[in-house]
């Protein structure tokens, strides 16, 4: 039985990436696509979510649109990561399908209430809004899902600010919900992100599939390596979210360890900063794990090999 997912994102070059690897590996199901607002708009976010779901030929999967702003602070968006559109490069084809009629945050508590006890996995690639408003409607799923998989924050450093990571600070009070909550949390951050390097012999190898979705990430990945050059400073630019799919996929591609984390609310600069306890052992009873460690290789040859299968 593969392992059943909810895919919450905000595509986004990474997470359209993210989508492809949990639609084309045989060992996860999507079972939920659901969006939010961050690399930009909600609009423009939820657009290319079905823009991605067409090109991959993903059908009967329900998509739905979820928070446009944080739970708190206005919005903010990378743009200078992403693009005007949020996922500027490729051509985005029309959507292939309607959204599902539901709110994103109704649609993640329908989908647990409805799947056995601890069966389902949310992976959220982007702010934690819409996650945060479905454990406060719905506490019940909070014992319901198996686990929270998250791509965000980092315990050695930020990527928005000196400390902070983007999904976590741009609405740091909903990431603060879900990081206290008691589902078991594992959080896939920078630590480990920044060593998922889209090199040009990882770019080259999904070209030579030559189909028309790895065409679709060869110019994602153009795209999204030259911003990462002129606005962060990378030689190559590193590529979040589908590690979090692929912990999912098989564990051994991420070292983890049992740690307290939280989020910092109160900083004047430190706001959004995921702070992990590392000191050992654990506390008796933590429920947060923290990745600290990447096989970029195996990591690597996931994605390719999902984009293969995709055909
Ligand atoms: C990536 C993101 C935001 C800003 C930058 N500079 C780079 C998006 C990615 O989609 C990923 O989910 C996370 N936020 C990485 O910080
Ligand atoms: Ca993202």
């Amino acid at each position: 039985m593969p392992t059943q997912i909810i895919l919450d994102c905000d595509p986004g070059h990474d997470d359209a990436v993210a989508m492809l690897l949990a639609h084309g590996n045989p060992l996860v199901e999507l079972v939920a696509v659901t969006t939010v607002f961050g690399n930009q708009t909600v609009e423009k976010t939820t657009r290319n979510a079905l823009a991605v779901a067409a090109v991959a030929g993903i059908t009967g999967v329900p998509f739905a649109r979820g928070a446009h702003r944080p739970l708190v602070r206005t919005i903010e968006t990378a743009e200078s990561i992403h693009g005007e559109s949020g996922l500027d490069g490729p051509h985005l084809p029309e959507p292939a399908f309607a959204l599902d009629p539901r709110h994103a945050v109704d649609l993640i508590i329908d989908t647990i209430l409805a799947a056995p006890p601890r069966t389902i996995t949310l992976v959220p690639t982007a702010a934690l809004t819409n996650i945060a408003l479905a454990v406060r409607k719905e506490p019940r799923i909070a014992g319901l899902v198996k686990e929270v998989v998250l791509m965000g924050g980092g315990y050695a450093g930020g990527n928005w600010s000196a400390t902070s990571e983007f999904n976590i600070v741009i609405d740091p009070e909903a990431a603060h919900i879900v990081f206290n909550e008691s589902w078991p949390l594992t959080m896939v951050g920078l630590d480990v992100t920044h060593h998922a390097l889209a090199t040009p012999e990882v770019v080259a190898g999904i070209a030579a599939i030559g189909t028309p979705v790895a065409r679709f990430v060869g110019e994602l990945m153009d795209f999204f390596a030259r911003s990462y050059r002129d606005a962060q400073g990378f030689e190559h630019p590193p590529v979040h979210d589908p590690v979090a799919v692929a912990y999912v996929i098989d564990p051994s591609v991420l070292t983890v360890r049992t740690a307290p984390l939280d989020v910092e609310l109160t900083g004047t600069i430190t706001l959004g900063m995921t702070v992990a306890d590392l000191r050992q052992p654990a506390p008796e009873g933590t429920t947060t794990r923290v990745a600290t460690r990447i096989d970029a290789p195996k990591f690597w040859s996931l994605v390719t090999e999902a984009i293969r299968a995709i055909g």
